[in-house]
């Protein structure tokens, strides 16, 4: 581990000058950070320097931002850069770029800075740390140019707390090498993609495609050759276990995992790294020929995305003894029974039963997972523990009128089944946005077989309402279906409407959030709670067992369900780490 004892002892001048060039022409960031030691790690030194830059005046941040030179503009051309920045540049080949990229990149500057009035920043070390490509830092120039300019400011702002992260890990010899490991592991992982999204660079993993199966046997592999589990298996509905036995092979378990399926062109993070960061935990714990007084059980859940069948969170409801056999019945778009899809997977259905847990055996349940929000990034803050996991419902429905020619239909005589569905989806909107404690969502909207010259006469849409009580959940729900009745009896239309999930609301178990906060607190760094208000599988693990969640903040504002989804190697390095505490934390208590 870093040993930053000479940066306690040093004077402030000396500390300024230690950490000299991290950021870019501003010393004055280490002088104030200088006033918040010692630093327990470089986790801590980290977070000190970028809040500092949060708690400064707002004309000192954008001062900071303005130091910043132009990518690969006059700067880079008139040779002013600093050492720090020229290497960062010159290793992206931005001091050797074609004409059409300079091109591109100086008209990209001229239009941001006449925009903004500061210079566009991006850690062109990328997320890993060894450099964006070229093509990749126009298109997030471009995308970055539509950005309001106070959420641009901001998001300038943590490319320059990336840009000092990795230049402090290159000054102090620092290489996160478990966070490689797992950001890597992501990377190899997201190969595996269903056909018609993999041609299009897309990242999709529906339940048991030839992809979804790939990645199994991917994992099932690691947990086998890498990680030293000794016991592996993929089981009846395709989950990926792995069991790294106590010193008591009968010992109690502590039971973990996330999900390896994706939603359609998603992330690469979401449930994968709550596969991953355990594997790297029993990865080091096998390495160093280490037991612990419990098992761990690490779970790749084959589906909690919902997306090729309606079954949402079917991996984890087999372990809960709540595998509904009627899922099996379900049709995919392609009319391939979930029965079908099974058998052709080599899956034994009759064995479904038999992975019901029993409670007694385990401990708890706990999973690490991307925030999937804004929350940890716009405060700089890399990890949070969960609250509770909101409560959600989901619908899927179908509003029927009458197709009719769109050139003579009089407006007065049309039974639209479009414009039906979408005053509902303003409605959803409304009632969604009443309270900060609920949100509704119209996910998909599809005229089936539309014609630019028809008046649609059906209308395919789906429902999605959460909050953080059942009871708020559920009254959004009735007025949702109060309007939905009410649009079409009054436009004479009918409708059909199903319900596909319905999750409570799953508050953590104190003595299982603590554990996170006491393994959050021995990172030094700050214990800090918010509530999900995405779904995952420690709602339906919560049926049958006390649970609790780490979140781990993502890059560009937290998004998630999309391509943009991204972690830093050194946050992947601090999650797997935090975890490793937490392990051996719950080892002393249990010892
Ligand atoms: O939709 C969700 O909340 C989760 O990502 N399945
Ligand atoms: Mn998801
Ligand atoms: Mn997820």
């Amino acid at each position: 581990m870093i040993n930053l004892n000479p940066l306690h002892s040093a004077s402030q001048a000396d500390f300024v000058q230690s950490l000299d060039g991290i950021y870019e022409h501003s010393p004055w960031i280490a002088a104030q950070a200088w006033a918040r030691r010692p630093f327990a790690n470089l986790d801590q030194l980290k977070l000190a320097l970028a809040w500092t830059v949060r708690d400064a005046e707002p004309a000192l941040q954008l001062a900071l931002v303005r130091a910043h030179p132009e990518l690969a503009g006059k700067a880079a051309g008139g040779q002013t850069l600093t050492a720090e920045s020229a290497n960062e540049q010159g290793k992206a080949g931005l001091t050797a770029c074609t004409p059409e990229e300079l091109a591109r990149i100086q008209q990209l500057n001229a239009g941001y800075t006449a925009k903004f009035g500061f210079p566009f920043v991006l850690a062109v070390r990328g997320p890993r740390g060894l450099g964006l490509a070229k093509s990749e830092i126009i298109k997030t120039f471009a995308r970055r140019l539509d950005n309001p300019p106070d959420v641009e400011l901001a998001e300038c702002l943590r490319n320059i707390h990336r840009i000092a992260e990795i230049r402090l890990n290159d000054k102090l010899g620092h290489t996160p090498a478990l966070g490689n490991r797992v950001w890597d592991w992501c990377e190899q992982l997201s190969t595996h993609s269903d056909p018609g999204h993999a041609e299009r660079g897309e990242l999709t993993v529906t339940y048991l495609t030839d992809a979804h199966r790939a990645c199994a046997r991917q994992l099932a592999g690691w947990m086998r050759q890498d990680c030293g589990f000794d016991e592996v298996c993929i089981d009846a509905v395709g989950n990926v276990v792995g069991i790294y036995h106590g010193s008591d092979p009968q010992a109690k378990r502590l039971l973990t995992g996330s999900h390896y399926d994706t939603v359609r062109n998603g992330g690469k993070y979401d449930g994968r790294l709550g596969i991953l960061a355990p594997m790297a935990c029993v990865r080091e714990l096998h390495h160093h020929k280490r037991r612990l007084p419990y098992g761990l059980e690490v779970i790749g859940f084959a589906e909690e995305e919902g997306q090729r069948y309606k079954a949402v969170f079917l991996g984890s409801s087999a372990l809960t003894g709540h595998f509904n056999p009627a899922w099996l019945d379900q049709k995919d778009a392609d009319g391939t029974t979930m029965r079908d899809a099974m058998t052709h997977a080599g899956l034994c259905i009759d064995d479904i039963p038999k992975l019901k847990r029993d409670p007694a055996r385990y401990l708890g349940f706990v999973e690490v997972h991307i925030e999937q929000g804004p929350v940890l990034d716009e405060m700089d803050l890399p990890l949070g523990i969960v609250t509770s996991i909101n409560g959600s419902v989901r619908y899927v429905g179908e509003i029927i009128g009458m197709a009719s020619h769109a050139g003579t239909t009089p407006m007065k005589r049309r039974r639209d089944a479009a414009t039906a569905a979408s005053e509902l989806a303003l409605y959803v909107e409304k009632r969604g946005g009443s309270l900060d404690t609920l949100v509704a969502t119209v996910g998909m909207l599809e005229v089936p077989s539309g014609s630019i010259n028809v008046v649609p006469g059906n209308c395919k849409f789906s429902l999605d309402i959460r909050a953080t009580t059942d009871e708020v959940r559920d009254a959004c729900a009735a007025d949702i279906l109060a309007a939905l009745q009410r649009i079409c009896r009054q436009r004479g239309l009918h409708y059909k409407l199903e319900e596909t999930m319905r999750a409570s609301a799953a508050p953590s178990a104190p003595d299982w959030q603590q554990r996170w906060e006491r393994a959050v607190e021995a990172q030094g760094l700050p214990v800090f709670r918010l509530p999900s208000g995405a779904g995952h599988d420690a709602m339906k693990m919560h049926e049958i067992l006390p649970q609790a969640m780490l979140f781990l903040r993502g890059l560009n504002g937290g998004i998630s369900h999309n391509p943009l989804e991204s972690i830093t190697n050194d946050d992947a390095d601090l999650c797997v780490r935090t975890f490793q505490r937490f392990i051996d934390q719950l080892a002393t208590e249990l010892s």
